[in-house]
């Protein structure tokens, strides 16, 4: 984990997309190692590891103002998420790191996400509440990340400040092959319509997967079919290309 410390993180892009698949909705970031000798690594072979010092916290920082400085750049003003360790949540004051990456990059709160698993809300209940709610007055939105897979989530839906929330990957796999992960799906985006919350469906691999998502009135879609993560190079083609795109339109 040394490599924290020697430019060896980087980020790489996941665009999430409207239902329509075509339209860049966010981007989200997702932290990789890149070691010296065992390559590209993913953050399940990391992440865990960092969670079990402070390195979790250093580790947090880096990429939100990392996320925040690139998406500052970027040719399409959209928001970058940016996923969060509930072991940050415990470590640190959130509040003011986060606050202090947008002051010091410059990036308007309101384009930045944070996604969150509802285990941040496992050990300090209360305290979990009580950062969540000083983070939505900073003006950034919140995002619950693997939706149903956790504890009694419909308690704390209702509860926290959440603007949208995630539909784990495992649900949006089986669509088309279980019609009973389907109804768990369309209940998800009920919910979320119901309280107001932006619903996205990840690890969308299927052209079945996005009709069904599509039928059901999903609102937001990520995963490999539209696009794979990407870096930060190859992200600011692909938001060019839409840009030039959108201006086509309404020029014609
Ligand atoms: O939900 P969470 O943020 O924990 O998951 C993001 C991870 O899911 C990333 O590591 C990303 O690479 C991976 N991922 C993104 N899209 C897909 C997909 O379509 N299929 C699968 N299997 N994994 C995906
Ligand atoms: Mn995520």
């Amino acid at each position: 984990l040394e490599g924290i410390g020697r430019d060896e993180l980087v980020l790489h892009y996941q665009p999430r997309f409207k239902v329509d698949g075509v339209t860049v909705a966010s981007v989200e970031a997702l932290v990789r190692w890149r070691h010296p000798r065992l390559g590209l690594l993913p953050p399940d072979r990391f992440i865990a590891l960092a969670e079990e010092s402070e390195l979790i916290v250093l580790l947090g920082n880096w990429v939100i103002r990392e996320a925040c400085t690139k998406a500052k750049a970027w040719p399409l003003e959209i928001m970058v998420s940016v996923n969060m360790s509930p072991a940050q949540f415990s470590r640190s004051d959130v509040v003011h790191d986060v606050a202090e990456a947008l002051r010091h990059t410059g990036l308007a709160a309101h384009r930045l996400e944070l996604e969150i698993t509802e285990n941040v809300m496992l050990n300090d209940v209360e305290g979990a509440l009580q950062t969540m709610n000083s983070l939505k007055e900073l003006g950034v939105r919140l995002n619950m990340d693997d939706f149903g897979t956790g504890y009694s989530s419909l308690g704390y839906l209702r509860t926290y400040p959440f603007d949208s929330i995630k539909i784990d990957k495992r649900f949006v796999q089986s669509l088309g092959k279980s019609a009973s992960d389907r109804s768990v799906v369309q209940a998800i985006i009920n919910l979320g319509n119901a309280m107001g919350m932006t619903v996205t469906a990840e690890g969308v691999e299927t052209a079945e997967q996005l009709a069904l998502l599509n039928d059901d009135q999903c609102h937001e879609v990520q995963g490999f079919l539209l696009s794979r993560p990407v870096d930060n190079d190859v992200l600011v083609q692909i938001m060019r290309r839409q840009r030039a795109n959108t201006a086509t339109e309404s020029s014609g």
